[in-house]
């Protein structure tokens, strides 16, 4: 909320009387012209937006998502488009000092025309773009954003590069996608991933405005938390960044008021002719208590609404409405007895707190369709199955301001990864410069926000180094290991610590922390147990044994495919494609082998299914990848969490466990618990109880886990098991009837948007009673109409 509340405190207040005026803003968000790079396809497209949503709602293309779009689309991402519309601006221009043309998010390479005068230049979807258009805009105005295609500029980037290759050159051919990402500061995803397509966007995915002011303009207000122990006392530091135009220093006062701390404070101000920056300390008045932000499951989240006036002199006042919180958090590397190595676990408000969560991708291929209602239907789903963390993961984007808005209402503490996945970088001049601005721009933006509790510079990066991932000769290693330093640690580090004092950084993930910093940065091994965190995925192994999981300090990343439901399949694809080896099921499959995979662990422990009907063949072998990988999940979780308190051969004290991977962003096979639209897969329902506060985890000694039901399993014996649905107000009752013991039980009601309150069950009493949530109106029939039931006792 931070940043709109500071848009339309600026833009939105008067000035007083016979004072200069405040600051003019015209939003440039609406229609659009889009054009094809030869004007063959001209259509009108709404911005904030891409041009594949264009294309869709103007009904020119199918759903990109439907069965094999994701080729048949290619061309629309190897166009050059160009967007563009007149506009008249409706304040008079020769009034102001400055006007500015504000684009918080270009996706990504583009020229800017305004009136046929090139106005800028962008090449970071990651960036916030402000150009000065003092001097080109009139009453009327033209406006064009030419862009180039993100797989030519890639491509182009890296020829130029000639010094000497930077893998990977291209994905494995099995991902179906395009080359060269890390020549782009662009979502490193959207060249495709191995649960994603390709599609390399093209267009203006966030707001864009014109502001126009006089005298002084307020361009970032950060607030960070402090608590100082000598003092026992909680300080807030403000950070305010204006672009003062007057060509005089600009005197002022500023009045924090917080209250219900009971804390007014004025400071007199004094701000410099050009960008100016200045910083208060707040200091919170001892004689209320301060309630702190604390993490889902451990506390409240409370925020204080704080509102902070500038008096900047001559009656221009600007009044900024927001919300502090009050929290701190360690990072925790220390050597534990009996244990070589360091510890690695987060410390929030004084507490040592286990991690449980998962890792957050982004949610759609075009960030326009990411509505807030979905963020909050995942997010709120994160929190339902008693996850208190999520790791936004480096190959994604920098989330939206709501994501860390919701995250941070409900408890949901972030690692946040810069934008950098699987891969080695270039680190030329231009390149350089624009992942500074970028940095800059995302702590800046992000840093108020208290769910955020750790900056990693990358994904895997570190690893890929260690562990050779792309051959290089070992002559030719420095260069690289030069460049990463240089990137993460003298670049990205160094802005971080400049910007964001309050929370830890680690340069990767997985990382050994004060090891690798030890090691210069790279270490050996980064997924060494006895050091920072730990990837670990093991398709082949049986999954139920434990012995086979690192007894790791924090494991950041572990996971097993599975099928989304039939019913969010059944939206795109069509009656051939039902079938496990079809060709649309092995095009869906971007992970090598997946397929064969989940059957192999499936087949480890059930009988794979047999049907002779191929839809419910299809249906039944959906099902067992979910209860494969629901219980392969629950017995890793299960494992670290119950290795918290131990050591065993000098490993353990394991403080975190996010699994691979939260949400989906299409319809395809992959590690998500949530399936694209958010439903909920077996794995999600078994998260709300290995996640559960308390949590009886069965095994023994000897080194063989004992799983509760499990010897039940494969039961020869007779069940019946039928349903009722009631309703009781908003929700509806399923009581449900068997006669034997049922492992799986599974509930599904198609496309009917809700979740159960459990699901994926081990039914052993006669009757139970399950609880459906609707995310949107339902009736009994509906429900009835839909429900399907299956246990494991149905798979033959
Ligand atoms: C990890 C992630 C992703 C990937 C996942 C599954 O390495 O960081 O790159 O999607 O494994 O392979």
């Amino acid at each position: 909320m931070l940043l709109v509340l500071l848009l339309a405190a600026c833009w939105g207040r008067g000035m007083l009387a016979g004072s200069p005026p405040g600051p003019a803003v015209h939003s440039l968000r609406g229609s659009w012209w889009l054009g094809s790079g030869n004007g063959s396809v001209v259509l009108r497209g709404d911005v904030p937006g891409c041009v594949h949503t264009a294309l869709l709602r103007q009904g020119l293309i199918q759903d990109p998502y439907y069965r094999f779009n994701d080729l048949t689309y290619r061309w629309i991402s190897l166009d050059n488009w160009t967007y563009s519309r007149t506009f008249k601006t409706p304040f008079d221009v020769r009034k102001w000092q400055k006007v500015n043309l504000v684009f918080e998010g270009v996706d990504t390479v583009a020229q800017i025309l305004i009136n046929n005068v090139t106005v800028g230049r962008t090449d970071n979807m990651f960036n916030r773009y402000s150009f000065d258009i003092t001097s080109v805009i009139k009453e009327v105005n033209f406006i064009e954003v030419r862009f180039l295609s993100a797989i030519s500029y890639a491509a182009k980037q890296s020829r130029s590069h000639r010094a000497y290759s930077v893998p990977p050159q291209c994905p494995p051919p099995v991902q179906k996608g395009e080359c060269h990402v890390n020549f782009i500061r662009k979502e490193q995803c959207s060249f495709s991933w191995d649960w994603g397509p390709s599609f390399p966007s093209q267009g203006i995915w966030k707001d864009v405005r014109i502001e126009a002011y006089n005298f002084c303009h307020l361009i970032y207000f950060t607030l960070t938390p402090s608590y100082v122990k000598s003092a026992q006392q909680w300080s807030l530091e403000i950070e305010s960044v204006f672009d003062v135009v007057s060509s005089k220093p600009v005197v002022g006062l500023v009045t924090v008021n917080i209250p219900k701390l009971q804390t007014q404070q004025t400071y007199t101000t004094e701000l410099p002719p050009g960008e100016a920056r200045i910083v208060l300390l707040v200091n919170i008045s001892k004689s209320t208590t301060v309630q702190t932000w604390w993490p889902s499951g451990h506390g409240n989240q409370t925020g204080y609404d704080m509102t902070t006036t500038f008096n900047m002199g001559a009656g221009y006042k600007i009044e900024k409405f927001s919300k502090a919180y009050f929290r701190t958090v360690e990072l925790v590397e220390e050597p534990i007895p009996g244990s070589p190595g360091l510890s690695f676990y987060f410390r929030i408000n004084g507490l040592p707190i286990f991690i449980k969560g998962s890792n957050w991708i982004p949610a759609d291929s075009f960030q326009d369709r990411v509505s807030s209602d979905m963020l909050k239907l995942i997010l709120q789903s994160t929190v339902d199955a008693n996850m208190n963390a999520l790791r936004v993961w480096g190959g994604g984007v920098y989330e939206q301001d709501e994501f860390y808005d919701i995250c941070n209402e409900l408890g949901i503490m972030i690692w946040q990864d810069f934008m950098f996945a699987c891969a080695l970088y270039p680190t030329d001049q231009n390149y350089l410069e624009s992942v500074r601005a970028e940095v800059t721009h995302q702590v800046k933006r992000l840093k108020s926000h208290p769910c955020i509790t750790l900056w990693s510079g990358n994904n895997e990066n570190e690893a890929a180094i260690a562990g050779d991932w792309f051959s290089i000769p070992q002559d030719k290693m420095k260069v690289y290991i030069l460049d990463y330093v240089k990137l993460y640690v003298k670049n990205i580090q160094e802005i971080v610590i400049a910007e964001d004092k309050s929370r830890p950084y680690i340069t990767s993930s997985p990382t050994n922390g004060k090891e690798s910093v030890k090691e210069r940065w790279l270490s050996q091994n980064p997924y060494d147990t006895h050091y920072g965190d730990t990837h670990f995925y093991d398709y082949l192994s049986d999954c139920w044994n434990w012995t086979v999981y690192p007894k790791t300090r924090f494991a950041s990343e572990y996971g097993f495919q599975s099928w989304p439901s039939f019913s969010t399949l059944e939206k795109v694809s069509s009656t051939e494609d039902w079938s496990y080896t079809s060709n649309f099921s092995l095009h869906r499959q971007h992970h090598a082998a997946g397929n064969n995979q989940m059957l192999h662990q499936a087949g480890l422990h059930f009988k794979l299914p047999q049907n002779t009907d191929p839809l419910k063949l299809f249906k039944d072998t959906i099902y067992l990848t979910q209860v494969m990988q629901a219980q392969c999940i629950k017995a890793e979780t299960e494992f670290y969490r119950r290795s918290q308190s131990e050591i065993i051969n000098g490993e353990g004290h394991t403080m975190g466990s996010l699994y691979w991977q939260l949400n989906d962003i299409w319809q395809a096979p992959s590690w998500a618990s949530l399936e694209y639209g958010g439903k909920w897969k077996m794995l999600h329902y078994f998260a709300q109880h290995f996640f559960a506060p308390l949590l009886p985890v069965g095994y023994e000694d000897d080194g063989v886990l004992y799983i509760y039901g499990v010897s039940d399993l494969h039961s020869d014996c007779e069940l019946t098991l039928q349903a009722t649905i009631s309703q009781q107000g908003d929700l509806y009752a399923f009581v449900l009837q068997t006669t034997a013991v049922t492992p799986f039980v599974w509930l599904d009601v198609g496309n009917i948007q809700g979740r159960f309150n459990d699901n994926g069950f081990l039914m052993t009493e006669k009757r139970k009673v399950v609880v459906f949530y609707p995310w949107e109106p339902v009736s009994i029939e509906e429900l009835e109409k839909s429900l399907s039931l299956t246990s494991l006792m149905d798979i033959y």
